[in-house]
């Protein structure tokens, strides 16, 4: 029998499932090491720990780790029902509530390190946390998708690619209803922007896939913006995305409609926000900032049985 410890939190109803130990040992090398590490020769406990019959879809696998420098508090790699993550901010909220919870730190300023970068957290007096990311930035502006045949919308979709610590595809004028009582219809369209993507070639710096969609609408209950976030294994993001927030504020500097420190508030598909800034750093980077709140859901002990054929996770 093989056994995981986890603790559950959800992140303005995201969940993170942080592995606090189980998980083979990945040496001391860099986020971005560990993480290849684990997914060339480990991928099994990704899969055992966030599909079914455990995890589900939607569950955002966090795995602590050591940290390389003194200075930091834990190191992170991130994972998903697909694959592993650059960064992910509802997972920062959630690894940061998480260490809170265990006792292993209090209020105050925590250095995480992750497969793309550090990120500073600061948890607070009421119990949210604050996220400075890594920088972000908009790689291409307003680029022109085909995206024939899809109801009755328009055939060419026009949106920003930009980098939040994941890629992103920001697009404000699709034509769909951002609300969740629509999200089959939103989870198809953003799917189809996806593989328009990949197929005409359009992707992050160097080739990246562009692996999260993110369209916009207004916001009836007062936010600056509502969004629909596709996450890379179609589920979609129940949290206002912290990297796809970040992204959002990098094309907002970029078309001079947001100044520094002044403040986004983004909501998600289901209602739950963030509020977000930004600082100028090193010669003009967007740095963004998010706040959110995060929730303990579970402390828990997986079991993988030798005898159960699914207890590796259903790979379909
Ligand atoms: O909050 O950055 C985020 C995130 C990425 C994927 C799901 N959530």
């Amino acid at each position: 029998m093989q056994r995981i410890q986890i603790i559950d939190s959800h992140t303005g109803g995201e969940p993170t499932r942080l592995v606090v130990g189980g998980f083979p040992d990945l040496g001391g090398g860099s986020m971005a090491e560990r993480r290849a590490l684990l997914a060339e020769r480990h991928d099994q406990w990704r899969a055992a720990t966030v599909l079914e019959p455990r995890g589900s879809d939607v569950v955002v696998g966090a795995l602590l780790c050591e940290p390389v420098s003194k200075d930091a508090a834990a190191g992170v790699v991130f994972f998903n029902n697909t694959g592993y993550l650059g960064m992910c901010g509802h997972g920062t909220i959630g690894l940061v509530a998480s260490l809170a919870h265990m006792g292993r730190i209090g209020a105050g300023e925590h250095r995480i390190e992750t497969p793309v970068g550090t990120v500073t957290a600061t948890l607070h007096a009421d119990g949210s946390v604050s996220v400075r990311n890594v920088p972000a930035y908009r790689h291409l502006h307003q680029v022109a998708v085909k995206l024939p045949g899809h109801g009755t919308v328009r055939e060419t979709v026009r949106g920003d690619v930009a980098w939040g610590g994941n890629w992103f595809f920001l697009v404000s004028e699709h034509g769909q209803r951002v609300a969740s009582d629509n999200l089959a219809a939103l989870t198809g369209y953003t799917a189809a922007l996806r593989r328009a993507l990949a197929a005409q070639g359009i992707t992050g710096a160097e080739g990246a896939e562009i692996d999260h969609i993110e369209l916009f609408a207004d916001d009836s209950e007062g936010a600056d913006s509502r969004n629909f976030v596709l996450c890379p294994g179609n589920a979609y993001d129940r949290s206002p995305c912290g990297t796809g927030t970040s992204a959002k504020i990098a094309c907002l500097a970029a078309d001079g409609k947001l100044a520094p420190g002044e403040v986004w508030t983004q909501a998600s598909v289901i209602g739950s926000r963030f509020e977000a800034s930004y600082t100028l750093e090193d010669g003009g980077k967007v740095v963004p900032t998010l706040r959110g709140r995060a929730h303990i859901s579970a402390e828990a002990t997986l079991l993988i049985d030798d005898s159960d054929p699914f207890g590796w996770g259903i790979r379909l």
